[in-house]
C-alpha cells in the first residue's frame, strides 16, 4: 500500500477570476482528483487531497508535508501553470523527496513545460488508469535515485530521459471504455464545505458539481479536445442518480450542478437519468450546459419536471461569420429556437458569449451584444478568448503573429488574468478597444430596464436581496473599472 499526495497548486481565488468577481464566481472542487483518488484507494493505496485553493498554506510547509508521501501528484490546468512549476522548484530543495506525477489538461498539452520545472512523469490524458501503474512502478524509490527503466511500458505518459534530457512520450493511452470501473470521486477526502458556496450559478446553496459523462462532439476552435476526445462516453444511469442523492444525502447539496459538456446530447440517456429522478423524488434545483442542437422541448420539459431550473448554453456569437470560424457547426437560428425552447419549458437561461476570436472585428461583435440582447435569456456571461493549449485557436493564434506563447505562459495569473489583460487581441484591434467593448458589452445587455425588472421579481428572500446586491456591485465595479 503507497501513501499518495494530490494537489491542486496553491492559488488564490484572486488569481483565477475575473477583477471583482471573485465575491460571486463559482469554485468547484477538483473531481479530476477526487476521481483518481478513489480509483487508487480501490486498489489498496491511502490517499490525501490538498486544494490550494481553498485550503490555504505555505509552500515550504505543504513542501515538508508532502516528504511523508510515496508518491506526489499534481493537476495543472493552464490557468494554474505557474503556481505548479512554482510549487515544484520549491521541491527540488529536498533530498529524499518522493516522486512527482502531474496530469490534468496543462499537462497533457504541454508536458515538457512541467517536466523542465521538476516534475518527474506527466500524466497524458485520462488519469485512473495510468496512475495506478505508475504507483506501481515508483512507489519505494526516492529522489535522487530515481529508476525510469520500467516507465517505457506504461502507455500514456511523457519523462525526461536521465541520459540526453529529451522528452520520451510512449504510447498513447486507450479511453476507459467502461467508465462505471471508476468510484465515485472521493469528495470525503476534499474540504466539501468550502465549494458550491457562490451564488453566480444558483441561489440554493450549498450547489454541488458532478459529471455524467466524458467527452463532446463538438469541434469548436476554442475548445480544448485533448482530454476526453469526440467521442462521449457516460457513466450508467444507475451511478449518475445514486451520485445524486449521494449529493443530497451525504454532503447536504441543495442544488446540484452537471458540468457535462452537454448532457442532453443523447436524449434517450438523458430522459432514462431524469425519469430515475423523478420516480424516486430528488427534487432539488438542477442545471446542465448544452449545445444548442441538442435542446429539444420534450427532454427540456423533462428536465424541468426532475428539478432543472437553469440551461447554459453555448450562443458564444451573433456573427454568422464568427460561428462558421470557429466551427460551431450551428446557425443563428438554431440559437434562437434553442433559447426560445429552453423559455417554453420555464427554464432560467445563462448564455455563454465569446469576443476577441480570430478575424474579428468591432462591427462582430457589436452584433453579438444585440443578439445576446434579442435572446429572452436571464444571464450571459461575456468571455475574452483565450488561446489554450490544445485548442485550435492556440495554433490560430500564433499564426496570425498577434499572441506570443511565451508571454502567455509567464503571464497566466495575476495581473494577466484572462479578463485584466486580453492574452490575444486580434489584427486590426487594440487591447483598450477590446476591453472597453467587452465592458460595454456587460452594461448594455445587464443596465435594461427588463433586466433589472426580471431580476426584481425573482427577489424572494432577504438572501436573494443580499444576492442581487452583489451581482450590481460586481457589474457596476466592473463597469467603472476596466478599459479605463
Ligand atoms: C468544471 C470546470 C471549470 C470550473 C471549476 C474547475 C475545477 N475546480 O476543476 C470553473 C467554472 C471554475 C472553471 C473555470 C475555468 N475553466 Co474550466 N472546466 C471545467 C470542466 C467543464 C470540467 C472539469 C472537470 O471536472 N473535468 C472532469 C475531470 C474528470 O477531468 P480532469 O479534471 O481533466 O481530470 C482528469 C485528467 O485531467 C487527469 N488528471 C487531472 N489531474 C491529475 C493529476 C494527476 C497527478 C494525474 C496523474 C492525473 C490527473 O485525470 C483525471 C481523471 O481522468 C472542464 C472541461 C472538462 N470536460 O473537463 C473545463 C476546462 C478544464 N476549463 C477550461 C478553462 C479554459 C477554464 C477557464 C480558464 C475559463 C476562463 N477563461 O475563465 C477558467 C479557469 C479558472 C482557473 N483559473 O482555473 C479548459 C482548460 C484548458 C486548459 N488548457 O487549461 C477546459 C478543459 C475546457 C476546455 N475543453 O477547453 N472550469
Amino acid at each position: 500500500m503507497a501513501k499518495i499526495l494530490l494537489i491542486v497548486p496553491p492559488m488564490k481565488k484572486s488569481e483565477m477570476f475575473a477583477r471583482g468577481a471573485e465575491a460571486t464566481a463559482s469554485y468547484a472542487p477538483p473531481l479530476g482528483l477526487g476521481y483518481i483518488a478513489a480509483y487508487l484507494r480501490e486498489h489498496g493505496h491511502n490517499c490525501e487531497i490538498f486544494d490550494g485553493v481553498v485550503q490555504s498554506v505555505d509552500l515550504q510547509a505543504l513542501c515538508r508535508h508532502a516528504l511523508a508521501f510515496d508518491i506526489v501528484g499534481i493537476s495543472v490546468g493552464t490557468a494554474y501553470y505557474l503556481r505548479a512549476a512554482e510549487f515544484l522548484s520549491s521541491l527540488q530543495g529536498y533530498t529524499n523527496r518522493p516522486p512527482v506525477l502531474v496530469g490534468g489538461v496543462h499537462a497533457t498539452n504541454l508536458p515538457e513545460t512541467l517536466l523542465v520545472a521538476g516534475a518527474d512523469v506527466a500524466v497524458i490524458g485520462e488519469g485512473e488508469y495510468t496512475s495506478l501503474e505508475l504507483v506501481g512502478a515508483l512507489a519505494g524509490q526516492r529522489h535522487p535515485f530515481l529508476d525510469k527503466s520500467d516507465l517505457t511500458g506504461i502507455a500514456g505518459i511523457a519523462f525526461l530521459d536521465d541520459g540526453s534530457g529529451e522528452v520520451v512520450k510512449t504510447k498513447r493511452r486507450q479511453p476507459i471504455a467502461d467508465l462505471d470501473v471508476i468510484p465515485l470521486p472521493a469528495r470525503d477526502l476534499l474540504p466539501m464545505h468550502t465549494y458550491g458556496t457562490s451564488i453566480a450559478r444558483s441561489t440554493a446553496t450549498p450547489s454541488h458539481a458532478m459529471l455524467a459523462s466524458r467527452g463532446c462532439t463538438g469541434v469548436c476552435s476554442f475548445c480544448n479536445h485533448s482530454m476526453f476526445g469526440k467521442m462521449i462516453r457516460r457513466f450508467s444511469p444507475a451511478r449518475v442518480v445514486e451520485e445524486f442523492f449521494v449529493l443530497r444525502d451525504v454532503y447536504n447539496a441543495k442544488s446540484v450542478a452537471l458540468w457535462d459538456d452537454n448532457f442532453i446530447e443523447e436524449a434517450a440517456y438523458a430522459q432514462e437519468v431524469l425519469e430515475q429522478l423523478i420516480h424516486r423524488k430528488f427534487r432539488l434545483p438542477i442545471s446542465i450546459e448544452a449545445r444548442a442542437d441538442a435542446v429539444s422541448l420534450p427532454i427540456l420539459q423533462l428536465f424541468k419536471k426532475a428539478g432543472g431550473d437553469y440551461i447554459a448554453i453555448g450562443f458564444e456569437s451573433g456573427s454568422q461569420r464568427m460561428l462558421d470560424s470557429m466551427k460551431k457547426n450551428l446557425t443563428l437560428d438554431q440559437m434562437r429556437e434553442a433559447a426560445a425552447l429552453a423559455k417554453e419549458a420555464k427554464l432560467k437561461i445563462r448564455g455563454y458569449f465569446m469576443m476577441g476570436m480570430p478575424t474579428e472585428t468591432y462591427e462582430d461583435i457589436r452584433q453579438t451584444i444585440r443578439f445576446a440582447k434579442s435572446l429572452d435569456i436571464d444571464v450571459a456571461s461575456f468571455s475574452l478568448m483565450v488561446p489554450f493549449p490544445g485548442s485550435r485557436d492556440y495554433i490560430r493564434a500564433q499564426k496570425s503573429g498577434q499572441f506570443d506563447p511565451d508571454f502567455f505562459m509567464k503571464g497566466i495569473v495575476g495581473e494577466f488574468n484572462f479578463l485584466k489583460t486580453p492574452i490575444y487581441v486580434p489584427e486590426g484591434m487594440t487591447p483598450e478597444g477590446l476591453l472597453k467593448i467587452h465592458k460595454n458589452a456587460y452594461s448594455q445587455f445587464y443596465f435594461r430596464l427588463a433586466i433589472v425588472l426580471k431580476k426584481l421579481a425573482e427577489v424572494r428572500t432577504a438572501q436573494d436581496i443580499i444576492n442581487l446586491f452583489k451581482g450590481g456591485y460586481t457589474l457596476l465595479m466592473n463597469a467603472l473599472s476596466r478599459g479605463k
